[in-house]
């Protein structure tokens, strides 16, 4: 069955003008981060609901992540988020990562669940607490030394409710002093990746409240120092792929929270109501990876691509299977745009027929090619059939009730 259905499949390819062996080749090497907190207990400001087998500690999420990356091959790392996975031995969560066939990814600092940070962290009008805030994200640098991570992920609460309750531009500048002093801090090798979002916890203004001022701080700081595009951290109706095609030819997105979001910043799974969306922002990034300017192309090549979901009502493990799936499934329609096509569909300003170009890849069925690719991967053919058939669930159940939660 599976042969029949990939000889067609490698027929039809073959006819559109594509090379399935390179395909192939992209679809190997694509790595999709996972974040520590994905497999913890969560919820909405309502309610976090318990789950039965959630991981108990930082070491067990990290099993539990070893196992998305066992079945389908491309999760090789977890985010970590200080002090939700504080240990007291870095080197040996890096060792027990390294033990389970994973590595430890981005850190992230959490400078928002501090009564201390009430009215902001890097941003807050009190000295001391800039202080405490600053020597946090300068522990996460150190702390990523220690793990060997390159990627710093930063995420600010901080903002306000009230007209009038701060003074915004000073707060502007507590908050490039305090990244100042971070990027200093950091290894030639190690990315900042500055993430940015309109509203929530704050709602009158955030302080890094969308790409442009996260740009703005990226290029202050210099080089290692980029924009991380949350995909649910804009308002409706933007036009996400834009950004990221904007940012790339800046030669500054940096990186990707994956989720989906039908209202706000609803940290659903990717993919699962705006597939479309998820398809043209790699349709930007693989033609940005094929631009004429080397310094696009290379920064199109090291995007961290990066899940960031809170399973509310969802089993954790199985949710971020099918979250890593509907990733690796856009990222195989879009390696099936003709590019040529497109770009000779545009030079003669064919507006429809440019359209078709790049639609057409979304609309094919690409199961049967990401059964040929797991099959020479050793990977089963499905993996969240597999994970359901392993066993796992079950074997975690005795951890209980009442594991680790944000
Ligand atoms: C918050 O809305 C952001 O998306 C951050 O990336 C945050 O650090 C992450 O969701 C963990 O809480
Ligand atoms: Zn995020
Ligand atoms: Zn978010």
């Amino acid at each position: 069955m599976q042969d029949r259905a990939y000889a067609v499949f490698e027929e039809q390819q073959k006819n559109r003008g594509i090379d399935l062996e390179h395909v192939k080749s992209k679809l190997k090497s694509i790595e999709v981060e996972t974040p520590s907190w994905g497999y913890g207990d969560s919820g909405t400001r309502f309610k976090v609901f318990k789950q039965e087998g959630v991981p108990r500690d930082p070491f067990e999420k990290f099993e539990d992540a070893a196992q998305v990356h066992k079945l389908t091959g491309i999760c090789p790392s977890v985010a970590i988020h200080i002090p939700w996975d504080k240990v007291d031995d870095y080197d040996k969560l890096k060792r027990h990562a390294a033990s389970l066939g994973v590595r430890i990814g981005a850190v992230n600092p959490n400078l928002f669940q501090e009564d201390d940070y009430i009215f902001g962290s890097v941003t807050n009008s009190n000295p001391a607490v800039r202080r405490k805030a600053t020597d946090h994200l300068l522990e996460c640098v150190q702390i990523a030394r220690t793990v060997g991570s390159d990627a710093l992920s930063l995420w600010f609460a901080d903002g306000t409710n009230y007209p009038g309750q701060a003074d915004i531009r000073k707060r502007k500048a507590w908050m490039q002093e305090a990244l100042t002093e971070m990027y200093q801090a950091m290894d030639p090798a190690m990315r900042m990746l500055i993430e940015y979002k309109f509203f929530e916890p704050a709602f009158y203004h955030t302080d890094l409240a969308d790409w442009g001022m996260a740009f703005n701080l990226a290029n202050k700081l210099g080089p290692q120092a980029q924009v991380l595009v949350d995909t649910g951290h804009h308002p409706q109706g933007t036009n996400v792929e834009h950004i990221v095609a904007y940012l790339l030819d800046e030669e500054k997105l940096g990186g990707f929270h994956f989720n989906s979001r039908k209202y706000a910043d609803d940290d659903l799974i990717v993919g699962s109501a705006n597939p479309y969306e998820l398809f043209l922002i790699f349709y930007q990034i693989l033609e940005a990876a094929a631009d004429t300017n080397a310094g696009v192309r290379r920064t199109a090549d090291h995007i961290a691509y990066m899940i960031d979901q809170s399973h509310a009502i969802e089993p954790k493990i199985p949710a971020m299977l099918r979250s890593v799936l509907n990733v690796q499934t856009q990222y195989a329609k879009a390696l099936l745009v003709n590019f040529d096509e497109v770009r000779e569909a545009q030079a003669r300003q064919d507006v429809l027929g440019a359209e078709d170009a790049v639609r057409s890849a979304y609309e094919i069925d690409v199961t049967p090619l990401l059964v040929a690719l797991r099959e020479e991967q050793g990977l089963p053919a499905d993996p969240m059939k597999a994970y359901l058939q392993s066993g796992y669930g079950e074997s975690i159940l005795p951890r209980g009730k009442g594991g680790a939660s944000w």
